[in-house]
């Protein structure tokens, strides 16, 4: 099919909360073009390099295409008519709160919308609870507290008009990079002043004028100091205090009697942030999951609401508080309320009127009264076997929850499980005993809400494989197979859309923020054309921002300044856990790896997991650069890369999320992590567990490449895609004396490997070779770390054996090094090279190599490369 046959379609990106928009172009072949789209308001055509990559990740290779019952293929009807069955036989048996869902923010406002309603109006139960618990509920509840509504008053635009920007606990140029190149070019051009707050240098700083290293979980002390600080110097806005807010004396008071020294900074830094903060009226303060993720997470986000009110400066041009969002629809799946203790469209389970308005509306037989279940409860009552049945659609988590490994056992003892994924091969998929195949993005119809309340389209642009069907319509036909079909009659997502604006609008006269009223009578022709639109939207208002005229959504229309204090993380550290881990994210990876993992460009970047280790904890540690260590906390143990850096927190290392039982069992960091949770929002404290670290005494190390999926069964192994099939870093426990034989099981190949080994490295090759002599797999392994060129190895596979058994880069084809720049595939080496030929400059460099062009998210990588390239030539 030509090109004119398949019209460009825009959509949004299905993994930031940026929520960038793109155009679709399929190819006919299953195939998809993905360019960012110049007119979306998000990102005005740039995209990241994940964005880049979302071609690379819909193929079908491993997708879910069929309903499977106990493991085997099954028709939907049989699949649905169980799921229904066994639902509603349990609850008749045990009552509506013995059954739970557990959602995601990765699922489409009109698939939310409907689970919701299925548990709340009418299973009855409010045991639905999101992955959005682990994300931003203590942001949710931190708003709530002071304004009244979980509403994010700025916009993006706010980030760009700020003189200063203060980022904390946030690594926006890693997991939010097209904000990061905005507020980049906006400092570029404005001079924008920026503060980082994080206890691990990250690339975000490379635009820092201050990085505060703060100790882990000690930004309460920080932004009480900050409260203080601002009252004493009579930096507060007296006007805006006395007529909009209520509590400022109680939460000065507080706020002196905790010492910012609890941070661990240098006072003459903190005194910098101190009056840069109360000089700059034009200040946004940025957070995320360094604020969220804790036991005293929405204590930490009012600190920093608290000094937002206190000086006036919210809700105007250039100054606010801005939480940015994880998820695409993190803000669809709160205004649909999709966690246990909210309602719907804003409104709340606890208040009467309000349950009351949404039964009415949906003329439910029943509606939840209480709040149910959060996350961390969920899993426990699962594993208590309160929870009979549970249906876990659009997340992992079996690898995301903390003490991932009681999760993992909880869910397979569950009475009855059901996945809804666009792939079976996850570690929760495998547990389920039913597996419904979902559309996936590309394939799927319905809205997403951004970080800045801006709705936006997806649309499809594929078929829907195989069987799968889209989320809304699979939750919509267990409703109707329960007994309800009138209230789950939905033909398409543009009337579950139409069902919701309506709602809102009922929301809005019960005095709440969310209102979208105004798209209550659109057409689906008007839905499907649906621009861009940031709420609220109403006869009378579209967009814009909250609060800058001083009225807030408490009862008394005044916001509240609380009173909070620091709190050290739940978990101490003792002389057998000496360690806290700090967890996160990586540039090229999203989460669990199920997508960005189909895509070898964004493998090259950080292949494995690693333990980010600072030096001097190293050295205690008598750690080397690319050991292996082995981290034990109460909860677990993982093995993890030892990675040595400056970077890191000396006493707390950082470690990624992304790794899991299919890419690297024993890395799955989780199983690690503590499930202690804030009070108030049940938000799990997943980035300051206690651990020990050790050095895993390895009886062999390994590094494989293949041209089809290989199959370690070893202590450790990490395992990729790469352009032309598989790498695999493995490493052993126990001695290895027939190599051979382990090559073979490896790759499953019946055939001798040739074999060259270095008798004075210990480094020993084995390549198998297909009937023309060119390579299928090779096998390398090492009593020490194994040193060869990775990305030039794996280039090898079908290349003639001789090549891989001389393993180093031939005169022809230098070795680029690690991939910097996973868009156009530019390495370490080429980089350097260029810099040594054409100076120093980072614009010429990438225009020589083509590399930090496409999305800009390496050019920070790059710039520090070269910084350090140009300090050795300094040197020598
Ligand atoms: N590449 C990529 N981007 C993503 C995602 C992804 O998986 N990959 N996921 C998306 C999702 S769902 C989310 S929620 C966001 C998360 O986006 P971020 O919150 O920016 O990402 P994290 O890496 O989880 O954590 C941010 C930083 O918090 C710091 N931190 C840890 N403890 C503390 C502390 O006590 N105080 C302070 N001030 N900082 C601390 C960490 O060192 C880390 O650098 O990213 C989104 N974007
Ligand atoms: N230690 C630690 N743990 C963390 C975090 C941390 O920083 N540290 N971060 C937490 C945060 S903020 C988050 S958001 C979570 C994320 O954790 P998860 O939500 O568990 O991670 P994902 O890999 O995004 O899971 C999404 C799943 O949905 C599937 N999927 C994709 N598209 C669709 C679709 O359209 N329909 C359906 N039905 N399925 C689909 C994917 O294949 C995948 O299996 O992890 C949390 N866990
Ligand atoms: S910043 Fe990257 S991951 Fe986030 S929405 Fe934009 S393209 Fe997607
Ligand atoms: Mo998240």
């Amino acid at each position: 099919m030509d090109g004119a046959s398949h019209p460009s379609v825009r959509s949004t990106c299905p993994y930031c909360g940026v929520g960038c928009g793109v155009k679709l172009r399929a190819d006919g072949a299953g195939g998809l073009s993905v360019k960012g789209d110049p007119d979306h308001p998000a990102n005005r055509g740039r995209l990241c390099s994940k964005g880049h990559a979302l071609g690379q990740t819909v193929g079908l290779e491993d997708r879910l295409l069929t309903p499977h019952v106990h493991g085997t293929k099954a028709s939907w009807d049989e699949a649905l008519t169980l799921v229904a069955q066994r639902f509603s036989d349990t609850i008749a048996k045990h009552g509506p709160d013995s059954v739970a869902f557990y959602v995601s923010g990765q699922l489409l406002t009109e698939d939310y919308y409907v689970a919701n309603k299925l548990m709340k109006g009418f299973i009855g139960s409010a045991n639905i609870d999101t992955n959005s618990r682990l994300c931003m509920a203590s942001t949710v509840a931190g708003h709530k507290r002071a304004f009244g509504t979980d509403t994010v008053p700025g916009t993006y635009e706010d980030l760009e008009q700020a003189d200063l920007v203060v980022l904390t606990g946030s690594n926006l140029a890693w997991c939010h990079p097209v904000l990061y190149q905005r507020l980049a070019a906006a400092r570029k051009e404005r001079g924008t002043k920026i503060v980082v707050i994080d206890p691990r240098r990250t690339a975000t700083c490379d635009i820092a004028d201050l990085h505060l290293k703060l100790k882990l979980g000690t930004d309460v002390a920080l932004f009480n100091g900050l409260l203080a600080h601002l009252g004493k110097t009579g930096a507060l806005d007296a006007q805006f205090l006395k007529t909009h807010t209520s509590g400022i004396d109680e939460a000065i008071t507080a706020a002196s009697a905790d010492d910012p020294a609890t941070t661990g900074l240098d006072p003459a830094d903190i005194a910098r942030f101190y009056a840069m903060f109360a000089a700059t009226e034009r200040t946004v303060t940025v957070f995320s999951q360094g604020v969220n993720q804790s036991t005293s997470g929405t204590d930490k986000v009012n600190a920093i609401l608290n000094c937002h009110l206190a000086t006036g400066r919210i809700g105007k041009p250039g100054m606010g508080p801005f939480s940015v969002t994880g998820q695409p629809n993190a803000m669809g799946g709160r205004e649909t309320g999709g966690l246990s203790n909210m309602l719907a469209v804003h409104l709340d389970l606890e208040t009467a009127e309000h349950r009351t308005a949404v039964q009415t509306f949906w003329s439910a037989p029943r509606i939840a009264k209480r709040p149910g279940l959060k996350a961390v409860d969920m899993f426990q009552a699962v594993a208590e076997g309160r929870i009979k049945a549970l249906w876990i659609a659009c997340t992992n988590p079996a690898v995301s929850m903390p003490d991932a490994d009681a999760v993992r056992a909880a869910i397979k003892g569950c009475d009855f499980t059901v996945v809804s994924d666009i792939t079976g091969q996850t570690d929760t998929a495998r547990l389920a005993h039913v597996l419904l195949p979902a559309t996936g993005w590309g394939e799927k119809d319905g809205t997403v809400t951004n970080s800045d309340r801006t709705i936006s389209r997806q649309r499809a642009a594929l078929p829907a494989p195989g069987l799968a069907r889209p989320d809304w319509a699979i939750f919509t036909e267990v409703g109707r197979r329960m007994g309800w079909q009138d209230a789950f009659d939905y033909a398409a997502p543009s009337e579950i859309f139409r069902e919701h604006a309506a709602l809102s609008g009922i929301a809005a006269r019960l005095g709440r923020d969310f209102d979208i009223s105004g798209l209550a009578d659109l057409t689906d022709a008007d839905y499907d054309a649906l621009a861009p639109t940031r709420w609220p939207v109403t006869a009378a208002r579209a967009g814009g921002r909250f609060f800058g005229d001083g009225r807030f959504f408490t009862p008394d229309g005044r916001a509240r300044i609380l009173p909070v204090r620091q709190r050290a993380p739940a978990a101490k550290r003792t002389a057998r856990y000496p360690f806290r881990l700090n967890t996160g994210r990586t540039r090229d990876q999203w989460h669990t790896m199920t997508r960005t993992g189909l895509a070898s460009r964004l493998a090259r970047h950080l292949a494995e997991p690693f333990l980010q280790l600072h030096p001097q904890d190293a050295t205690a540690l008598n750690l080397h650069p690319a050991d292996i260590a082995q981290v034990q906390s109460p909860h677990g143990t993982a093995l993890l890369r030892v990675l040595i850096s400056d970077d890191a927190t000396l006493g707390a290392p950082f470690a990624p999320i992304h790794w899991t039982g299919e890419t690297a069992p024993a890395a799955r960091i989780d199983t690690l992590i503590a499930p202690a949770c804030d009070p108030i929002s049940g938000q799990p404290e997943s980035k300051a567990s206690v651990i020990a670290i050790e050095r895993f005494d390895a009886a062999w190390y390994g590094f494989a490449v293949a041209a089809n999926k290989p199959n370690p069964d070893a202590a450790y192994w990490a395992r990729v895609r790469t352009d032309l099939g598989w790498r695999l870093e493995l490493a052993g426990a126990t001695p290895e004396t027939d190599w051979p034989a382990l090559a073979c099981r490896l790759f499953g190949l019946q055939s001798d490997p040739q074999i060259l080994t270095d008798r004075a490295s210990g480094l020993s090759r084995l390549a198998f070779a297909d009937p023309h002599g060119r390579l299928t797999a090779a096998l390398f392994v090492s009593p020490e770390p194994v040193a060869v060129a990775r990305d030039y190895v794996a280039g090898l596979i079908g290349q003639p054996l001789g090549s891989v058994l001389a393993a180093r880069p031939s005169g022809a084809s230098p070795d680029p090094g690690p991939t910097i720049c996973s868009c156009m595939g530019v390495g370490a080496n080429t980089l350097l090279a260029a810099a040594s030929e054409c100076g120093t400059d980072l614009d010429r460099v990438c225009a020589a190599t083509g590399a930090g062009q496409t999305c800009g998210s390496c050019r920070s990588e790059i710039t520090s490369l070269i910084s350090r390239f140009a300090l050795r030539d300094a040197a020598e």
